[in-house]
């Protein structure tokens, strides 16, 4: 069997490249690539190791297939995706399950065996003309617990590109795996070509084989559908997290200076376009990660790493004042790949930088000019929504020294936040681990947005910010979480956060900054510096710690009124909210942990006695010290 894989390597591959690929004695892996050679039939194959030459080929590569355009600025470069191509897809991302298995109505599953023909039929014939480069990562940090391999074959040289900055070179780990087939494997075509652009959008399909844990990617460019070691792995990591009894999630990791030189880490659940990166990037604070956390139990503390070690990011709204230390980086010399935005001689930008946007230039539709519409007769925006740049973590002035650090960092408090108009106070901690996973971390609901196609503005159920990418029964996925500090005595501390809340004239009513506030007064609660008020729905801030706070770390006079309008409980909303939550795990999981609905029912009561005393909005003054 061996043979006939080692014989169309031999005849398909180059000979250092061959000698390349041989090096690594993973029988799997050779099987992997040249069935993968067989299928697509690259006219050649691009072996890359670690070595910088390597690396610095596939760069180069990329701007000269057209993939990336070189921008006026050292090192900064420009892709276009398609513009039905401009965020994950979630109607067309499927698990291959085979029959018998049911992992629920959340999530998105076809028969593996007819998924299979289908994706593999797209895929047939699709590098024609093109060279396949096969690259090794590392997700986490290297001779770690909590290294996993991944090997990703692609026609993108741009794909191949952003993954060298998001991830950490892994071809002497796989060295070092020889025959195991531990890893995960994912291979994409960008499919035909039309001007750059994936041209067969009908025929985009990204497959997660569960059996194989292999990922299939085809006729798509979006990083979040193609760059493996995003959302793709990460669908297989939290099997093999549940497999193992460790948590992979989609969280920042960032760390937050306390008094005296402390830092405490905090992991954070954000769905996608609700400030997770903006979170992760305060200035002054230290960043791990921005994206995705793997978190196991090491010696009676919960410790962390980032699954990454770059950024793809949301570009939108990035300005000096909001995100100064993202701003410095995307405007100086060094390795940025912008996607999606307006270019102009030789300049990229973005809506809501602060800046003039000129009235003409290119982007993903082609030569913008203002006042341009789409096909639906709608004014064309100058960048996308969901226009990204990416970046290595490296050379950032905030980065946290134990990016690499095999035992990660431990971690002092999770935070679930979502964008929520109308229910959730700013900041609030939860009564106890339980009461946090429950009532924040599965109750997440947010307003969607554009990093997936689809409409924008509709709240959704989005438990853990995880929803997208659970692989496993959505029951079995919160009962992992309850479980999951088993005997550690001091778990992190759960918070929950919002930072869209809204007030009645449907204006926000915090400034984007103010988060920065609400990071300072949980890392104070984690070492139980600053009290709380008891509300039925967690403790939330006093006044004076709020105030001492604004002043500290934003110069700002925080007022008794202001505090009153963000902190107020809405009893409605919450009621609603439970009536909403209860529902879905009632009717649409079926593998729902008893627990989940008495800690739901007690907050329900809780939540009655406090309207029937109050009202229906309760200022924060009427709750007593927690
Ligand atoms: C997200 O949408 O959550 C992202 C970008 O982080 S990606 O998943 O890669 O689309
Ligand atoms: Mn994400």
């Amino acid at each position: 069997m061996h043979d006939r894989f080692t014989e169309i390597l031999r005849k398909k591959l180059s000979g250092d490249n061959y000698a390349k690929l041989m090096r690594l004695a993973n029988r799997k892996l050779h099987r992997l690539i040249a069935d993968a050679v067989e299928l697509c039939e690259p006219a050649s194959v691009f072996v890359s190791t670690d070595d910088p030459e390597d690396i610095r080929y596939i760069r180069e590569k990329a701007v000269e297939t057209g993939e990336e355009k070189r921008l006026a600025m050292a090192g900064h470069t420009c892709h276009f995706d398609g513009p039905n191509d401009q965020g994950r897809d979630k109607e067309v991302t499927k698990y291959l399950l085979k029959p018998g298995v049911d992992l629920g109505t959340h999530i998105n599953a076809t028969d593996r065996e007819k998924g299979l023909a289908e994706v593999r039929g797209y895929l047939k014939g699709s590098m024609t003309g093109r060279q396949m480069i096969v690259r090794f990562f590392t997700l986490g940090p290297t001779r770690s617990v909590f290294s996993i391999s991944g090997v990703q074959m692609t026609d993108s040289f741009y794909v191949a590109h952003s993954e060298d900055l998001l991830y950490r070179p892994g071809y002497e780990q796989f060295r070092a795996l020889g025959d195991s087939p531990e890893y995960i494997c994912v291979l994409h075509s960008a499919g035909r070509l039309v001007d750059g652009v994936s041209a067969d959008v009908d025929r985009k399909r990204v497959y997660i084989d569960l059996e194989d844990e292999e990922v299939y990617s085809v006729n798509t460019q979006y990083a979040g559908n193609t760059v493996g070691f995003k959302k793709l792995s990460l669908r297989l990591a939290i099997r093999k997290a549940d497999r193992e009894g460790w948590l992979s999630e989609h969280m920042l990791l960032v760390g937050i200076r306390g008094p005296k030189g402390r830092i405490t880490y905090f992991t954070g659940a954000f769905p996608s376009g609700c400030g997770k990166t903006a979170t992760a990037m305060l200035p002054d604070e230290t960043i791990v990660g921005d994206d995705l956390a793997y978190l196991r139990k090491i010696d009676g503390e919960v410790r962390a790493v980032n699954v990454e070690c770059g950024i793809f990011g949301i570009i939108r709204d990035v300005n000096p004042h909001d995100d100064p230390v993202i701003w410095d980086a995307l405007t100086k010399p060094g390795e940025v790949i912008f996607s999606n935005v307006l270019i102009q001689d030789g300049k990229s930008y973005w809506e809501g930088s602060g800046q003039d946007i000129p009235e003409e230039g290119v982007n993903y539709a082609g030569t913008w000019r203002r006042g341009k519409k789409n096909d639906n007769g709608k004014e064309l925006a100058p960048s996308h929504w969901n226009a990204r740049y990416t970046i290595r973590l490296e050379g950032l002035p905030n980065l946290d020294k134990h990016l690499d650090d095999p035992d990660g960092v431990v971690v002092g408090g999770i935070i679930y936040g979502g964008r929520d108009s109308d229910t959730w106070v700013p900041v609030q901690q939860s009564f106890d681990w339980i009461h946090g996973v429950v009532t924040m971390g599965a109750s997440l609901e947010s307003e969607t947005t554009l990093a997936t196609l689809g409409k924008p503005g509709i709240r959704a159920f989005q438990p853990m910010s995880n929803l997208d990418f659970v692989s496993i029964p959505l029951g079995r996925y919160v009962r992992n979480h309850l479980d999951f500090p088993g005997d550690i005595t001091k778990p992190p501390l759960i918070f929950a956060a919002n930072y869209y809340l809204k007030g009645k004239d449907g204006k926000y009513l915090n400034g984007m900054t103010d988060k920065h506030v609400w990071m300072k007064w949980m890392e104070r609660r984690v070492h139980g510096e600053v009290d709380c008020a008891r509300t039925p729905t967690g403790c939330i801030p006093l006044l004076d710690d709020l105030k001492r706070l604004f002043k500290e770390v934003l110069g700002k006079e925080y007022t008794r009124e202001e505090y009153s309008s963000q902190f107020t409980l809405r009893t409605l909303e919450n009621l609603s909210k439970l009536d909403r939550i209860e529902k879905i795990w009632r009717t649409e999981v079926s593998d729902t942990p008893e627990v989940l609905f008495e800690v739901l029912a007690e907050q329900r009561k809780r939540l009655e006695k406090t309207r029937s005393k109050f009202g229906d909005y309760v200022p924060p003054f009427e709750f007593a010290p927690g």
